[in-house]
Parts: C-alpha cells; sequence; structure tokens
C-alpha cells in the first residue's frame, strides 16, 4: 500500500530532517484481514544514537534559539496541515491498526486539536516570582528537558504522539519518537507534515522498530534527557529500570481496569450509552476502557438487560466498513482476549455481538458477563479487548470497596444523583480521573490524564503535561 498522499519511501527512519533507509526490514499486515499491507524499517541501536544526536543538533541549532511563540506558531500550522489531511490519516490508520474509519478520523481529529491547544499554550506558561529576604529577587523559569524519548502503543497511535509529542515539542524539547511496531503509519505521515508546516529539521525524528531493539536502545540511551512511555506494565518497568540508570524523569502512562459505579438513583437512560461505548470502543483496546460496571442492586437487573440488548446489537467488521467493532490489533491480541472469554467459562456470559465478516482478521464478538464476583480474574485482570464484566453491590461502602480493589486506577466513573455521594468518591476513589454522571468528557485535550498505582505516574494533556515536559529552575539574584 503506498504512503499516498504524503510520499513517504518504504522502510525508512525519519532522523535530522531526512527519510533514511533502515538496514533491515519488518513486514506490516491489515489487521482486518490479513493480507500484506507495507514494509517498515526495522530499526537498530545505531538508528536510535543517530536520531539522539539529530535532536541534540536541534537543540543546540534553530530550534533551541526560537521563542516559545515561534514553536507555538509552527505547532498550529501543523494542526492545520493535519485538518487538511484528516480523511487521509484516518484511512492510513483504519488499515493500519484494523479501527473503524469514524473513529480513525476522530483520531486524526483529536491529533490537530492538540496542536491546536499547545500552539496556543506554548507562551502562556510561566515561571513565577517569590517574595524572599530582603536584597533578592527570586523567580523561576521553566526550561526544555533537552531530547525528549517517546514510546507509544498501537491503540491510539495519532491520540498518544500528539499528546506526548505536542506537549515535548511546545517546550522547545527535541523528540525522538519510536512507535509501536504494529502501527507508524499515521506517525510517519505526521513526521512528513510536520516537517512541510516548517519544524525544523531534528526537532521531530522518528525511528520505527520492535520495542526490544529500538525501543530498548532509546529508553537507555544516556542522551535521552526524559522518557515518556504508554504500553503495558511490565513494559513500563523496564523503561523506569533503564531510565534509572540515567537518573531521568519518566512519564509512565500503563493500563487500566476503569469501573463505573451505578448507583439506584442514576439515570440509566444517560448512563447506558457510556457504560458500553466505554467497554467497545476501539475494540476495547483502550487504556481508559472502563470493563468492571458495578451496579447497585435495586436497577441491576435493569441494566444487566439493556446492556445486553445493546450488545446484542453491536456489530464487528473491517475497519473501512465503519461498524462499530473493527478487528484486534494482532493474532497474539486475538490470542489474549478469547484466553479471557475461556477464563470466564465458569462466569454467566449474557450477550455477544455479532461478527459479520467472512473475512479473515483479527474479530472477536463484544462480550458481556454479569454477576462476575469481584475477586475473579475478569474482574481484576487488564484484558484489553471488547469484554466487560457487571458486578453487582450493595451500598456506596460496598462500591467503594470493588472499585478500589484492583493494582490499577486509571478512570472511575460514578453515576448517581445525589451530590454529597458524587463529591464523597470523588475524593476516595483511587484513580487518576473521575467522571462524575459521565465517563470520558469527550476526551478533551485540556484535562490532565494520568494514572495512580500500576497504571503509572506523570501526567500528559492540559498544561500539567507542559509542566512535565519542563525542568524548574530557580534563580536567586542578590542585588543589596
Ligand atoms: O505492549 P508493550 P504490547 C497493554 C495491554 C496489552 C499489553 C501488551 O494490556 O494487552 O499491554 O501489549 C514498546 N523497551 N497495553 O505488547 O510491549 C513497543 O515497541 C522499550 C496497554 O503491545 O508495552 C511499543 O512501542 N520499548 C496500553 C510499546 O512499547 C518497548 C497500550 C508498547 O508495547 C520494549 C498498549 C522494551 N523492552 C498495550 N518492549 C495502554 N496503556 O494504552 C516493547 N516496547
Amino acid at each position: 500500500m503506498p504512503l499516498s498522499p504524503f510520499n513517504i519511501p518504504k522502510a525508512h527512519h525519519f532522523i535530522g530532517g531526512v527519510w533514511q533507509r533502515g538496514s533491515d526490514v519488518l513486514e506490516m499486515t491489515d489487521p482486518s484481514n490479513t493480507q500484506h499491507l507495507t514494509t517498515i524499517a526495522r530499526g537498530t541501536a545505531d538508528d536510535i544514537d543517530a536520531a539522539v544526536k539529530a535532536a541534540q543538533g536541534a537543540l543546540d541549532g534553530e530550534w533551541g534559539r526560537m521563542t516559545a511563540l515561534e514553536r507555538g506558531r509552527i505547532l498550529t500550522k501543523i494542526g492545520n496541515k493535519v485538518l487538511e489531511h484528516v480523511d487521509a490519516l484516518a484511512e492510513l490508520e483504519a488499515r493500519d491498526v484494523g479501527k473503524p474509519l469514524g473513529q480513525a478520523r476522530a483520531d486524526a481529529v483529536a491529533l490537530a486539536r492538540y496542536m491546536e491547544f499547545y500552539g496556543g499554550a506554548a507562551d502562556k506558561v510561566h515561571g513565577e516570582t517569590i517574595p524572599y529576604q530582603e536584597g533578592y529577587t527570586v523567580y523561576t523559569l521553566r526550561e526544555p528537558h533537552g531530547v525528549t524519548g517517546h514510546i507509544i502503543p498501537w491503540n491510539y497511535p495519532m491520540q498518544i504522539l500528539g499528546r506526548s509529542v505536542g506537549a515535548a515539542l511546545t517546550m522547545g524539547n527535541a523528540c525522538v519518537l519510536k512507535p509501536a511496531e504494529e502501527a507508524c503509519l499515521t506517525a510517519l505521515a505526521f513526521a512528513a507534515i510536520a516537517a512541510e508546516a516548517g519544524l525544523p529539521a531534528g526537532a521531530l525524528n522518528l525511528v520505527t522498530g520492535l520495542g526490544a531493539e529500538a525501543g530498548a536502545a532509546l529508553s537507555s540511551h544516556p542522551g535521552v534527557q526524559h522518557m515518556s512511555f504508554t504500553g503495558s506494565v511490565r513494559t513500563g518497568e523496564l523503561i523506569q529500570a533503564a531510565a534509572s540508570k540515567n537518573v531521568i524523569p519518566v512519564t509512565l502512562e500503563l493500563g487500566g481496569k476503569s469501573p463505573q459505579l451505578v448507583f439506584d438513583d442514576a439515570d440509566i437512560d444517560r448512563a447506558l450509552p457510556f457504560l458500553v461505548n466505554a467497554g467497545i470502543q476501539n475494540a476495547g483496546q483502550t487504556c481508559s476502557a472502563s470493563s468492571r460496571i458495578l451496579v447497585q442492586r435495586g436497577v441491576y437487573q435493569d441494566v444487566v438487560d439493556r446492556m445486553s440488548a445493546a450488545y446484542r446489537a453491536l456489530k464487528v467488521g473491517p475497519a473501512m466498513d465503519n461498524l462499530q467493532l473493527g478487528p484486534l490489533i494482532s493474532a497474539r491480541q486475538k490470542k489474549i482476549v478469547t484466553g479471557f472469554i475461556e477464563k470466564g467459562a465458569d462466569l454467566n456470559l449474557v450477550a455477544q455481538g455479532e461478527i459479520v465478516t467472512d473475512a479473515q482478521g483479527h474479530y472477536v464478538a463484544p462480550t458481556l458477563f454479569a454477576d462476575v464476583p469481584a475477586d475473579h480474574p475478569l474482574a481484576r485482570e487488564e484484558i484489553f479487548g471488547p469484554i466487560q464484566v457487571i458486578i453487582p453491590f450493595d451500598d456506596e461502602a460496598d462500591a467503594l470497596r470493588i472499585a478500589n480493589g484492583t493494582d490499577f486506577g486509571l478512570v472511575a466513573s460514578v453515576w448517581t444523583k445525589d451530590g454529597a455521594r458524587q463529591m464523597r468518591l470523588a475524593k476516595a476513589l483511587k484513580s487518576g480521573q473521575v467522571f462524575i454522571n459521565n465517563y470520558g468528557a469527550g476526551g478533551g485535550v485540556e484535562l490532565p490524564f494520568g494514572g495512580v498505582n500500576k497504571s503509572g505516574h506523570g501526567r500528559e494533556k492540559g498544561f500539567e503535561a507542559l509542566y512535565g515536559f519542563s525542568a524548574l529552575k530557580t534563580v536567586a539574584a542578590w542585588h543589596g
């Protein structure tokens, strides 16, 4: 498949503003039909080293001398160009990762929105002056870390690139990006778009390849001053360990087992689409997927019946058919997810959606289980597929105990009309984000995002990401 209309040569990295042929290659397939899609470069430690040097060169050159306003204007231009190419980016993504076309398009629009938000924010991040002893003037400066490493996964390539690279560039860092081996095409397209929009050579470098090779080389490179990672807990541990050898800060956005708590007084009509969509969007391959639905006994059967009906109407097919669900990313992911369905053989499987294609893709029917014990593996482990479990609870204390009873803490939501209960739970839930009578708040780029416990640490999105991608310097001047 040609990477039209971006004129990206196959099997190349993007280093120092030029396409560089990889010394080895990886073959990519389309998850919707497992047919060959394209060939990408298999990056090595040498490629990573060249990319880090190119990034350092950009910091020492034109990019490093730019004002915040100038950087912001470039990001805004990149965002506008992304918008011009939304349809092409959406198709590229749909074919590369199997995401239904409409969801891929929404990701492209979100990528543009990140550039718009961060472009506008670039000159609005300030230090502060600090009242101190007589004779001193004290102030703080927010400076870039330097070279930032970005390792991103395959589930939302455009959105995660936007929030990570976008925030790092805004603060004047120079980036080395290693996208997931399963999903690099829109990242390559983004690099081409950014260059066309005037991003100086070396400010963004992209090396494709495997995690254990290019990824490991990036996270352990001594020339990198900050690592940003989104992916599995296990790989997050490896990246943190590698980064700790160089004593650099790390942002880790890992998995989740995010609950929605539905109380007897909830507006079920409003809640229903959120309950279901938060589980099946992107075929459940979402870090903030809501895989646990906790329901109070008074409305329990009603919620089970209505979610079951919604599940039975769900259709699964090729990404370009734009149904509610596409295939999973890979045969490996399908095996993981069907393994969980098998683990649930003893559970009450109340409804499944329908696979409506004969294509040989990585399809899994969305599956809903009810009456699931809170300590069952399906209620505790991240599945990363279209499976939700419904768990009954008696009262608020019971709901809180179950909700906080996993290793994760990324997102939680509370459905109740009781204002005092909303406030109590917003405080008591162990989670990086709490939503009240909604789930995800539309994914706004302005809203800080990140986890507690094994869901990771550090915050992305919003202004918090800009603080994270900068180092604070304190200046104390004595002038008598
Ligand atoms: O993740 P990995 P995988 C979870 C989800 C899924 C599981 C496995 O539960 O089933 O992880 O997915 C790079 N050094 N999430 O194997 O390995 C890799 O190349 C440096 C949750 O795909 O974490 C890719 O770019 N980098 C999640 C990125 O890490 C390494 C999104 C993610 O891959 C590396 C994805 C290494 N040693 C999966 N090994 C979320 N939070 O959204 C791999 N990588």
